[in-house]
């Protein structure tokens, strides 16, 4: 029987990259996200390429009613799901704390802290049933180390992280197992959507050095998948060569 892989922001980035890593290993994989048109055509290539099933599924993980109603509607064989990909997360805006927008704040705790706990308040009950499940948290190197304006998005992954080591502890007594993956800077849409669609901004952002991919860090998410049952890896930091932290850069 194939595993069943259930992945939060699958239509860009870190997400989709994972979708593809997963499908190309025989997975069947419920993939998520806002942008309908993306979900659907992500689902096509990869139920074509490799033959496995998709089950397209959009929602904004801030809205719980709609995470709830997304979920519940699952059938049988789909809420049998082994691996549940808590990727979806942004950060919106740099600005110094005196200068930072409410609203801002608010759209990153409420998708990066509070859509993470939704999905997996709805998830972790159907592990429990099934007697089996690995929960994957990307996190972020924002929450080893705090970088000027990073403020509310560093907050938002030190929360992950908080939430990640809790439910491994709490998880213990049911086989569940927890992994955080925490990325430094790879070029996805992150910093296009940072920046409010500004491009040439986000492409400053990795001027002078070779950032990660999104592929880098999915082949990683998928790696943590293959271990024996008796083996957990609690967290992996992951950057580019020439990042060692988030404020430690070598630049050409
Ligand atoms: P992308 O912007 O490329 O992808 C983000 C994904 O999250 C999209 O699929 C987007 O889908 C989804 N998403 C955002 N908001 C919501 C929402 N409200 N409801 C549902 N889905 C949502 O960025 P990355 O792939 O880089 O980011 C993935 C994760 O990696 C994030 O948690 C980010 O914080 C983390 N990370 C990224 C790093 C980087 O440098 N890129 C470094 C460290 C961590 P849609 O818009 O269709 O809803
Ligand atoms: C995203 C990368 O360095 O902008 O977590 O915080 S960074």
């Amino acid at each position: 029987m194939r595993k069943i892989i259930f992945i939060t922001g699958a239509t860009s980035g870190i997400g989709k990259a994972s979708a593809k890593i997963f499908a190309k290993n025989n997975c069947d994989l419920i993939i998520t996200g806002r942008r309908n048109e993306k979900l659907l055509q992500l689902a096509d290539n990869l139920v074509n390429k490799y033959k496995v099933d998709v089950l397209p599924l959009c929602f904004d993980v801030r809205n719980k009613k709609e995470v709830k109603s997304a979920i519940a509607s699952l059938s049988e064989k789909w809420k049998n799901i082994d691996v549940l990909l808590n990727n979806a997360g942004l950060a919106v805006g740099l600005d110094k704390i005196q200068n930072g927008k409410i609203e801002d704040w608010e759209t990153m705790i409420d998708t990066n802290v509070k859509g993470l706990l939704y999905v997996s308040h709805e998830i972790i009950p159907l592990f429990i049933k099934n007697k089996k499940g690995h929960i994957i948290n990307i996190g972020s190197t924002a929450a080893k180390t705090v970088y000027e304006k990073g403020n509310v998005y560093c907050a938002s992954k030190f929360a992950v992280d908080a939430l990640s080591k809790t439910m491994r502890i709490d998880l213990l007594e049911h086989g569940i197992k927890v992994t955080q993956i925490s990325p430094g800077a790879a070029e996805t849409e992150f910093s296009v959507v940072r920046f409010k669609g500004d491009k040439t901004k986000a492409s400053n952002a990795y001027n002078g050095y070779k950032p990660l991919v999104a592929k880098d860090i999915a082949l990683n998410v998928y790696y943590v998948t293959t271990l024996p049952p008796h083996v957990c890896i609690n967290e992996l930091e992951v950057t580019a060569l020439a990042q060692a932290n988030s404020t430690s850069f070598y630049k050409y």
